[in-house]
């Protein structure tokens, strides 16, 4: 490409161009006018469809160096996925600073308000490959990296507060019994089968996290409407070189909302990336996904005081102890220009901190600094992963680091150390630098667990009691059917053990649900459980926001449909904040009644009611006694019956229904309906459960 062409061709860029190698140029241009296909080293291409041949019919050439390099780049084209977290969804964005924590620490990005930080967030699941499915039973990973002026913090939690385990040491035999089984190459994606159960039946110090992921929290509705938990203690300091304990809460302003069981497993069906799709939406269509960031501060003293230890990643602070303050706001803004070149190659590392920001001696911490430098080195396959421009620091970075696979710097002088006396220029240590807490350390060096780690039943106590009578009962489904998987009974038998340790109630249905004839006996606990008071914090149905913003509404309607009824629906739901969808028979466009034809957005078969929070049904007589005939249809109707969404027909969808109390009659005009069942769409009917 001569300047001329390159100039022309970065002036009529759009965000369709496509930008390769680190000169910048652009090689495909907007509108029509095309950048020349060229080879990795800038040769133009004459055909991209034919292979060098010795005659028309003959062997194809090993001369082909063209085909060769173009072959050769395809063959590499994969890095090793994450070992946990592979699959995950990112968005750029930024952090607003509405509350300075200037007494308690020096980072600016908690200091200086109204600041706005550039970020990069990836939410993912946990024991899926990366091309698994978004909908499985399963933590989700809440990975932030903030781009701050003093470099990087990664923020990497997940949507649960706790772990499952309390020593770093431990992790490979969690994942190792977690991930597929390897004689057998199954189950993706779940945990409900043999290895994982009994890993966990010889684990009492997961008991706390398994309520937890056997809690609707592991099924959300959307990425947008779950919590994250940075999950340790991290430590604050101030000008002074006071510190202070920080747990840090990402709350999202949509609030939270899960799925129920059914929904989730069939929503994998329907729409293997229901989640990034999801994300993918609303970040396109402007409706950003929010969170709040809210810190609790606590000091040693404080800590000494509470009924559990805060360095014991199995455990959570209570809200009820220590109030959260909200501090600021993230939100998600951007989708990512490409896929493998931002969310694939980020690479989180806890040990990514800024001054102000230090480390607690959680044990699980402290492993957690080593594992993440190191496997981004074989999974992005160089030290020099940081200058990959997703990882890279947005303030300026500089030291005698050097070579390595992939440099992408040119790094000129002949200085390449420090301390030095020929250059004037070269980077140097400063005051302001990253100084870590002076503590005193003392005591018996060894491989020993604090005694104050011994309590793995009280808060797995208190987060069950804590939980709505439906989701308590959720609970004991999902154990029912996660151990109805694992074939050896000891091992289901075990896991009751340590339930009796929780709830005898949830143990004997869990029992009963298994076909125990009898109770085993409680698993040996060393200390005896506490009976913390109950934390409604804790609840996801408690916590559920009386809103339909980021929510979805579908309107079943076939041709004669009534105008009227599905204007007035539309209407109502999109001033409530919610997405409408026109499900129908036939992908196009409807005619309705009034004669305009309404443009249909997903056909019936491939747009089940999984896919929206609320259904409506709009038909003729006519077109409701031929989908009466349809499987899909009434498959729509029966899945927004079970996972308990609301449904308004009129009086031609009625005849979809056959199942009582579940309609709001939207005929014609009447909007008090309307809005009754606009109302009803924001929350689930609970009760239809029993
Ligand atoms: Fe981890 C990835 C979160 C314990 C080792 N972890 C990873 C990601 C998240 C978490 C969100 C994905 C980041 C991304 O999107 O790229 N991990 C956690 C949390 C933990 C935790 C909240 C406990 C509180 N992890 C943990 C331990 C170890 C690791 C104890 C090892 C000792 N985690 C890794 C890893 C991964 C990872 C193997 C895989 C891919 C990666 O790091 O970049 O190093």
């Amino acid at each position: 490409m001569s300047n001329d062409q390159a100039s022309k061709s970065k002036a009529s860029a759009t965000d369709q161009d496509v930008q390769l190698g680190t000169g910048g140029e652009l090689h495909q241009m907007a509108n029509g006018e095309h950048a020349l296909l060229t080879t990795n080293q800038g040769l133009p291409i004459s055909d991209n469809q034919n292979s060098l041949k010795a005659s028309p019919l003959g062997p194809t050439l090993l001369e082909d160096f063209i085909l060769r390099e173009k072959i050769t780049h395809f063959d590499h084209e994969r890095i090793p996925e994450r070992i946990v977290h592979a699959r995950g969804s990112g968005a750029h964005g930024y952090f607003e600073l509405t509350h300075s924590l200037e007494k308690y620490t020096t980072a600016k990005i908690l200091t200086e308000l109204g600041e706005k930080t550039p970020l990069f967030t990836r939410i993912s699941t946990v024991a899926g490959g990366s091309g698994s499915v978004d909908t499985p039973r399963d933590v989700r990973g809440f990975a932030t990296k903030f781009y701050t002026k003093e470099g990087n913090w990664d923020l990497v939690g997940n949507n649960v507060p706790v772990f499952f385990i309390q020593d770093a040491i431990k992790f490979p035999d969690l994942v190792h019994a977690i991930k597929m089984e390897p004689d057998r190459g199954f189950p993706q994606a779940a945990t409900a089968h043999d290895t994982f159960w009994d890993y966990i039946s010889l684990t009492p110090e997961s008991m706390h996290m398994i309520m937890w992921i056997m809690s609707d929290r592991t099924i959300p509705r959307s990425l947008r409407m779950i919590e994250g938990f940075g999950v340790h203690s991290f430590r604050l300091i101030n000008s002074q070189g006071e510190s202070t304990f920080v747990k840090f809460h990402w709350r999202p302003q949509l609030g939270l909302q899960s799925m129920v069981w059914d929904e989730a497993v069939k929503t994998a069906g329907a729409d293997p990336d229901f989640m990034r799709r999801d994300l993918f939406e609303a970040i396109e269509s402007g409706n950003f996904p929010a969170w709040d960031l809210a810190v609790q501060l606590f000091t040693e003293e404080e800590a000494a005081q509470f009924p559990f230890d805060h360095l014991d990643a199995t455990k959570l602070i209570p809200e009820e102890l220590v109030p959260l303050r909200v501090i600021g706001h993230m939100v998600l803004d951007r989708w990512p220009n490409n896929f493998f070149a931002e969310t694939e190659q980020v690479a989180f590392c806890p040990s990514h901190v800024v001054p102000g920001i230090d480390f607690s001696n959680d044990p699980l911490l402290q492993g957690r600094l080593f594992s993440y430098l190191d496997t981004q080195l074989s999974r992005l396959g160089s030290p020099n992963f940081n200058q990959i421009p997703i990882n890279a620091p947005k303030c300026p970075f500089a030291n005698h680091q050097r070579d390595g696979h992939m440099q992408m710097q040119q790094p000129v002088g002949r200085v390449a150390y420090e301390p030095n006396t020929l250059s004037n220029t070269s980077p140097r240590e400063t005051p302001q630098g990253f100084r870590t807490a002076a503590l005193d350390e003392n005591g018996v060096k060894g491989r020993v667990r604090p005694e104050s780690f011994a309590d793995h039943y009280s808060q797995a106590k208190q987060f069950f009691i804590s939980q709505h009578s439906h989701e308590q009962s959720h609970i004991a489904s999902a154990l029912i059917f996660e151990l109805s998987k694992v074939e050896h009974v000891y091992i289901r038998e075990a896991i009751v053990g340590h339930l009796r340790n929780i709830s005898e109630d949830l143990a004997s249905q869990v029992a009963n649900g298994l076909g125990l004839q009898q109770l085993p006996a409680p698993y040996p606990s060393a200390v005896r459980a506490q009976d913390l008071p109950p934390s409604p914090a804790l609840q996801i149905i408690g916590k559920m926001k009386n809103t339909l913003q980021g929510r979805a509404i579908g309107i079943l309607i076939a041709d004669g449909s009534d105008a009227h009824t599905i204007h007035a629906i539309k209407t109502v739901a999109k001033k409530s904040g919610a997405t409408v969808k026109i499900v129908a028979p036939k992908i196009g466009d409807a005619t309705l009644s009034d004669g305009a034809m309404l443009k249909v957005d997903g056909q019936l078969a491939g747009t089940p009611s999984m896919m929206f929070d609320a259904v409506a049904i709009v038909l003729t007589s006519d077109a409701a006694n031929a989908l009466l005939e349809d499987g899909a249809a009434r498959d729509f109707v029966n899945d927004a019956y079970r996972h308990l969404k609301a449904i308004a027909t009129d009086v031609g969808g009625e005849k979809l229904l056959n199942m009582p109390n579940i309609s709001f009659n939207v005929n014609g005009d009447a909007l008090s309906t309307v809005d009754a069942f606009i109302d009803a769409a924001k929350t689930r009917f609970w009760d239809r459960e029993k």
